[in-house]
């Protein structure tokens, strides 16, 4: 054997500067197929920790899996600088404010000259970017480097190509200015974009209509989401314990709580208050409500939250389930009735109106759904929040509105929301109003609120066509996994006008109004595209990138005039078109809401349908040993310690060991300990292996191949879906136990052939999750040229077994070391082996027949006993409980081949046991023991 200890790091080393120095990564077209992967470019206002480097590896191992599939694979980066975190940063560092200064000097940035530095944002970008490659190299990441690039204007290339993005925005009208709610930081007066909140990513603006109250010369302003439902209106709920604003609002008079008013004055109101109305003073008044057109008497409730809408809430009992249990609970409860001068009979004389027809839930879909459930008060809160969501869902998706209900009469529900909100905003009778849908903290601390903007500029998500394109384009990609679509769709569905720029940060200005900045969300949506070209478009002078270029290079538009001349712009268009479409985007699954989604919107405006991307991957959030990786719990770590505490090809692992799909994977820092000298093992056991072993063939190396085959054949599945872990676990585990145990079976002397195509199928298959050891093994076995030129092993359906009869042998070898420990037996002479009686192999087919059809004892019971079996009643009836108890049966090879494998296996087990061993049919002989056996389990006698 070769020395058993490896200088990984040194290996780590020589194989990241043979690939450098053969260009391995550097991807240029050719004649083959291609496939194109992305990670988003990370904002690099800090070192990056292992949630990324999941993602990243995910990318990775997929791109070399596809390499060695044969494919020309082009996997570039680029770094995004775009935004409030760096600039942020950079001025908290200038303010040497404390927590800022706890983070640089945790990244090891204490010294002084360089912390003044950092006080500029472009110094950021200087610093990072080359620390993030080097990460990505030490990790032995396959990046095509000459591509690299960083955003905003700092970098003039991408600079004009992001104009150019937005040039065609505009064009088509997806770039609009208009009045648009909007997520805002009070404090910094800017719009607040998924990534610059330190709390409620995803949160977004909701759409709630005001209704009018009018009470002599004021009105009270009720929120709602359902307007709708207006016909059915009762009563009025205020709470009796707020203190409600008298607001001149424009040019009228409203009641509203304080958080209410404040809020106002944020969406374009003129907001004054002039006097105040206790929420007790209200009950017992009636005023007039809007719709109806009926005076209601104005009732006390506590579930009135002043926090949310207005405070005061509009009552519909047959679909609100809150407003009904308000109702009930009065009703309890004549005291606070007397309290407030009311009478049982004012509760009692309100008529309930029916308004939406629902075939589940009838017409009072509320009071059914408490009935049904066994609410019988308000102060049930969780069964109250579960009724809610069950009387919207089937009310507002299945109902229809009935006659009560006007001009709206028999329209669905869907339908007369949207009818109904513009004719009473027409009337006067209504306002709009916007809450978030949950509490949103920017990044400069302050709690958010939304603003009605005027005059910035959006991307128009809402807009029909769009969102059709980017149904279409969904509709057309593949999912890593599929189960991601449904979020996607409804993404698509609900997203709405996007503000896309801001007046500070870093960033593109836009090319029509300079005093913008685009933002960071949306300067990242097609820049996949730029990859393609940008190591061209590096020794083409600044001013002779123009739009003209783009549009040449892009959009295949000959009479564009392009200034730096047709070979450079050629070869551009060249790469774009041979690189493009994307092929596979891989990130978290919290960019689904925004990133991605905006991603598949903007490559349907600006592309034609042929470049629209083809694969999305997302992944969950890496937990670090089971818990969740936080500041707070300070197990964050950075990607480099991993790769210099446990070296890259077992990071590489284990991250991707930590799992798949849409879970979260977890970092399992013991693994990580184990890996390093099981891939040791591996090296130092294909050396051993190599050209050793006999060149006739065996019974056992039939097993073998089968074994490789079919462990290939699903390994490639799991690949194709990016099922890494599943992976790996074939690979890896599966094969090695597999190679292990035919080399047990066939007394350590393999077949030369098979065992080197075992060898190098498993090198190959684990070289996209550890380059190095494999690279070095590969050498080491004197073969030519990298690994990752090698080709993915394939495989022969006709030669995996589907019965695998050395799980029987394995099996077999088991239970006679547990007899033998049993009865004490060190040396045996003689081990006698039967196999079962035939008439338990006729059973074991009926009863799997039998189990798929039924479940009940008397029923199996019953048809087998209606067969020859009845002969063996007794015993038979045994074998059906125990099986009907683990409800299913084992799938064994049956009795012919049972034989034959025993037999087969014979030297094998007497040279095992240093036994003699005899093997028999039950029916054969006249041991009482033998009867006993039963398929897959022969019984044994060890003399
Ligand atoms: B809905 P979300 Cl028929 N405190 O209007 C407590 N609840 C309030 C409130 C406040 N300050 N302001 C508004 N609401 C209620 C009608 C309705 C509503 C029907 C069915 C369901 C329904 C008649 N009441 O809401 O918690 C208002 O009641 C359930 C979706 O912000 C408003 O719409 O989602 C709803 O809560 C807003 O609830």
């Amino acid at each position: 054997m070769a020395d058993a200890k490896l200088d990984i790091k040194a290996i780590e080393k020589k194989w990241q500067s043979y690939w450098k120095e053969h260009h391995t990564f550097e991807a240029n077209p050719d004649q083959r197929k291609k496939f194109f992967v992305t990670f988003p470019y990370p904002y690099i206002n800090a070192y990056q920790h292992i949630g990324h480097l999941f993602t990243l590896m995910r990318v990775e191992a997929f791109a070399k899996y596809k390499r060695l599939q044969g494919y020309n694979v082009l996997f570039p980066q680029g770094w995004h600088a775009t935004g409030s975190p760096i600039v942020q940063a950079a001025k908290r560092v200038a303010a040497r404010e404390p927590k800022q200064m706890k983070i640089m000097a945790d990244m090891g940035i204490t010294d002084e000259a360089q912390l003044k530095k950092f006080e500029e944002p472009q110094y950021w970008i200087e610093f990072f970017a080359p620390e993030y490659k080097k990460d990505y190299d030490t990790l032995g990441m396959g990046i095509d480097w000459r591509r690299e690039f960083h955003t905003t204007s700092l970098n003039p290339r991408y600079d004009a190509f992001i104009r150019w993005q937005f040039s065609k925005l505009r064009e088509k009208g997806y770039c609009i200015r208009g009045k648009f709610p909007v997520v805002w930081d009070p404090k910094e007066q800017v719009p607040v974009g998924d990534h610059d909140r330190i709390e409620g990513e995803g949160e977004t603006p909701q759409e709630f209509t005001l209704l009018k109250f009018k009470l002599g010369d004021v009105y009270l302003m009720a929120a709602t989401l359902r307007p709708e439902t207006m016909y059915g209106q009762t009563n009025l709920w205020v709470n009796p314990s707020v203190m409600y604003r008298k607001a001149a609002v424009d040019s009228e008079l409203w009641i509203v709580s304080q958080e209410c008013a404040e809020k106002l004055a944020q969406q374009n109101h003129s907001v004054k208050i002039v006097g105040e109305v206790a929420g007790r003073e209200l009950i017992g008044k009636r005023a007039l409500a809007p719709v109806v057109e009926r005076e209601i008497v104005i009732l006390p409730a506590s579930f009135c939250d002043p926090k949310k809408g207005t405070g005061i809430v509009t009552s519909v009992p047959s679909d609100a389930p809150d407003d009904w249990m308000g109702l009930v609970d009065l009703k309890n409860n004549p005291a606070e009735l007397a309290q407030y001068g009311l009478h049982p009979s004012d509760i009692e004389g309100i008529a309930i109106i029916e308004i939406i027809d629902s075939q589940e839930l009838g017409r009072r879909a509320a009071i059914k759904v408490c009935e049904d459930m066994g609410i019988t008060s308000g102060r049930e809160r969780k069964k109250l929040e579960e009724a809610k969501k069950l009387v919207y869902k089937v009310g507002f998706y299945e109902g229809t509105m009935l006659e009560s209900c006007g001009p709206y009469a028999g329209m669905k529900v869907e339908q007369a929301k949207e009818a109904i909100k513009p004719d009473l905003l027409k009337k006067g009778k209504a306002a709009l109003h916007y809450e978030l849908t949950g509490r949103v903290v920017s990044r400069s601390l302050t709690e958010c609120v939304v603003k009605i903007v005027a005059d910035q500029w959006f991307l128009d998500y809402g807009n029909p066509e769009w969102k059709s394109f980017a149904h279409k384009c969904l509709g057309n990609l593949r999912l890593y996994p599929d189960k991601a679509r449904q979020q996607f769709d409804y993404v698509i569905d609900w997203l709405r006008a996007w503000a896309c720029t801001r007046e500070s940060g870093l960033g593109t200005r836009l090319p029509w109004d300079e005093q913008w900045l685009i933002e960071s969300l949306s300067d990242s949506t097609i820049y996949m595209a730029f990859y393609t070209i940008s190591h061209i478009l590096q020794s083409v002078p600044e001013e002779q990138i123009d739009d003209a270029l783009f549009d040449y290079v892009f959009l295949k538009d000959n009479s564009a005039k392009v200034a730096c001349g047709k070979e450079n712009a050629d070869a551009m268009r060249a790469e774009f078109e041979y690189w493009y479409p994307l092929d596979f985007r891989n990130s978290g699954k919290d960019l689904i809401q925004n990133h991605l989604v905006f991603f598949i919107f903007n490559h349907t405006a600006v592309f034609p349908e042929d470049k629209w991307p083809r694969g999305i991957g997302v992944n969950g959030w890496v937990t670090v040993d089971g818990q969740k990786m936080s500041k707070s719990l300070g197990n964050m770590i950075p990607a480099r310690r991993v790769a210099a505490d446990y070296g890259a090809d077992a990071s590489r692992f284990t991250i991707l060991s930590g799992g798949e799909g849409m879970d979260d994977p977890n970092w399992d820092s013991r693994l990580a300990l184990s890996v390093q000298g099981k891939l040791e093992q591996m090296y130092l056991f294909a050396l051993d292996c190599n050209g050793r072993g006999r060149d006739g063939e065996l019974a056992i190396d039939l097993w073998m191949r089968s074994e490789l085959h079919r462990i290939i054949r699903k390994v490639t599945a799991s690949m194709e879906e990016t099922m890494f872990r599943s992976a790996l676990q074939g690979i890896f585990f599966e094969l090695t136990k597999a190679i292990r145990w035919y080399l047990r079976r066939c007394a350590g002397v393999p077949n030369k052939e098979l065992i080197s195509q075992v060898i190098e199928a498993q090198l190959i298959m684990l070289a996209p999750f550890t380059p190095h050891i494999c690279e070095e093994t590969w050498h080491a076995l004197g073969k030519k040229g990298s690994i990752l030129d090698a080709s993915w092993p394939a495989y022969v359906d006709s030669l995996i077994e589907e019965k695998d009869s050395e799980g029987f042998i394995s099996t077999v070898l088991d239970d006679i070391g547990q007899v033998l420990k049993l009865t004490k037996i060190a040396q045996p002479k003689k081990i006698m082996l039967f196999t079962s009686p035939l008439w338990k192999y006729e059973l074991f087919g009926l009863l799997r027949q039998a189990l798929q059809e039924s479940h009940s004892p008397k029923d199996i019971i019953g048809r087998v006993m209606a067969t020859k079996l009845k002969r063996h009643s007794k015993d038979a009836i045994k074998i059906v409980s125990s099986f009907i108890r683990k409800g299913n049966v084992p799938d064994t090879l049956g009795h012919e081949k049972e034989l034959e494998a025993l037999t087969q296996a014979k030297g094998f087990l007497e040279a095992e046991f240093s036994a003699q061993i005899e093997i028999a049919r039950a029916e054969d002989s006249v041991e009482e023991k033998a009867k006993l056996a039963s398929p897959g389990k022969p019984a044994m006698v060890v003399a």
